[in-house]
This record gives structure tokens, sequence and C-alpha cells, in this order.
């Protein structure tokens, strides 16, 4: 199987903890969604992560991804009724996050980044990890945290400048503990 991705996509990285986990291989393809108009072939979308199996079928968005690798290495990230319906929102919040958090680095590399569109993925991401603050974890993990450990750690990569840990103690050290599973330190980006 090959994974079309990004060693800094926050969603391509759930997919990328899942396979590790499980112990699947995945042949990595380093894509640049933005200046890469041929990957449309692959996803018309232009996004990553997508995953080529090895009959040609394409499975785009990490949520399919992830649930598919999953199933695949056996299944105990998605859980069952009753729990699911929280552990699919808490991923919702983490990839929400992530998506906040990818726009508005995104828009900040334009000429002329529209301010008002910046400004609200700022809240979204901010207000996103405020509500993050008050939730409990599960451990062992399911996908919400996952999701929200994707985000987090891109945030932490491409906006270093940005202190959100002060005011929100117990997710920086949640999160902090959550690096050291094996399949975060195995999926970190590394910078050079
Ligand atoms: N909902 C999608 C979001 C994927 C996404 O936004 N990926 C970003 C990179 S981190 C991308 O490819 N952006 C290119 C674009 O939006 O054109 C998922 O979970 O896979």
């Amino acid at each position: 199987m090959k994974l079309y991705g990004n060693p800094l996509s926050p969603f391509a990285r759930k997919a990328c903890f899942i396979a590790h986990a499980h112990g699947i291989a995945l042949e990595q393809i380093d894509i640049l969604p933005l200046s890469d108009e041929g990957f449309r072939k692959v996803n018309p979308l232009g996004k990553i992560p997508a995953l080529a199996l090895d009959d040609g079928t394409i499975l785009i968005d990490s949520r399919v991804i992830c649930e598919y690798l999953d199933r695949l290495g056996g299944g105990k990230f998605f859980p069952a009724d009753p729990g699911r319906w929280n552990a699919l929102t808490l991923q919702s919040l983490g990839d929400g996050v992530g998506e906040a958090a990818v726009l508005y680095s995104i828009l900040g590399r334009e000429d002329a980044p529209p301010p008002k569109m910046r400004t609200r993925q700022m809240a979204a991401m901010l207000a996103g990890m405020d509500a993050l603050e008050h939730m409990e974890f599960r451990d062992p993990p399911l996908i919400g945290e996952i999701a929200v450990a994707s985000a987090l750690g891109y945030i932490e990569f491409r906006m270093p400048e940005l202190d959100w840990k002060r005011s929100r103690p117990r997710l920086a050290a949640w999160y902090a503990q959550f690096c050291e599973h094996p399949s975060m330190k195995a999926t970190a980006a590394k910078s050079t």
C-alpha cells in the first residue's frame, strides 16, 4: 500500500500512527499538495493523505484511511458503541484544530493574507484547545486522542511562537506524556 502524505501533515500523521501501531508497512510518498497539480490524478481534491491499496483502490481523507488501517490491523482505535460517537467527535475536534492551524499557516504564506480569514482560523484553534483543556483523554488512546495529538504536534512544529501551553496546563501535560507513545515518536516530523 502507498500512502501519499507529508511528514508535516497532521492528517497523514494520524494514518502513519495507526499503521505503525499495528505494524502495517506503508510505502510513503511525499507530496507538496499546494504545488503538485499532478496529484489530482490520485485525489481530485488535491489533499493529503490518500491511500492507494494494492488493487488500485484509492482511499481519501484521513478519517476513512485511519478506519481502514485500523480494521486491517485488528481494530483497536475505533470502538463500537457506546464509545464510538465520543471517539469520533473528539477526532472531529482534533481534526478541526488541525485544519484551522494548517489554513492559518498556509494563508500566512500568501502575499496579502486575508486578515479576517486568518483571525477566524486562529480563533478556532484557540477555542478548540480551550475545549480540549477540560476534556478527559483515554488511555490506551483511541482515534480521538491520536487526532488531537497530531494537531498539537503540527502547531508545536509550525508555530513554536504560539504560547498555547501556559494557559492550558492539563492539555500540555497530557500532550507531553502522549509524545512518549512509540507511534508518536516514530511519526514525529524531524526539523532539518
Ligand atoms: N479532511 C482532510 C483534510 C486534509 C488536508 O487538509 N490536508 C492538507 C495538508 S495537511 C492539504 O492537503 N491541503 C491542500 C489543499 O487544501 O489544497 C483529512 O482529514 O484528510
